[in-house]
């Protein structure tokens, strides 16, 4: 099926300084790719101060608000645009709950995190914020139009 872009649900998932340093990247990416979302925007990326304070803007009066913004800046992040019907939702399911101590065995944050300060990644919590965040971390033509080879078998 022929869909346009702009049409199909997408979530902003990053993986964050301590997945990057700890070398999570590609068991994190393997994640998505093996439940058949579709990957449509990669990138490492240094991320400024303004951006990092803009992407959390909902989070500015919490205590923990500076905290947070020195971390996701602290080293690279890895950006991706991921696509797919119910990604965001499913997407938050595999990474697990915000608090890695109570995220189940065999979701990211499950497996792989201990302190929600260093939670090694990053998903949107609902589809207009998937489409803000991806429009806020990823320029134009940043982010490839294809079809997966495999879709007729997965939708
Ligand atoms: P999630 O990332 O699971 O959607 P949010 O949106 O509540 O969780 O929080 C965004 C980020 O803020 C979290 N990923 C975590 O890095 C940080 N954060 C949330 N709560 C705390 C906290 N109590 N202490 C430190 N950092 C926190």
């Amino acid at each position: 099926r022929i869909v346009a872009s702009s049409e199909v649900e997408q979530s902003y998932i990053m993986i964050k300084p301590d997945g990057v340093q700890r070398g999570l990247v590609g068991e994190i990416i393997s994640r998505f790719e093996k439940k058949g979302f579709l990957l449509k925007g990669l990138k490492l990326f240094q991320c400024p101060k303004d951006l990092a304070q803009e992407h959390y803007k909902d989070l500015k009066d919490k205590p923990f608000f500076p905290k947070l913004i020195d971390y996701i800046t602290s080293g690279p992040v890895v950006c991706m645009a991921w696509e797919g019907d119910g990604v965001v939702a499913s997407a938050r399911k595999l990474i697990g709950a915000t608090n890695p101590l109570q995220a189940e065995p065999g979701t990211i944050r499950g497996d792989l995190a201990v302190q929600t300060g260093r939670n090694v990644v990053h998903g949107s919590d609902s589809p207009d914020n998937g489409k803000r965040e991806i429009a806020l971390w990823f320029k134009e033509g940043e982010l490839c139009q294809w079809e997966s080879v495999q879709t007729p078998w997965l939708i």
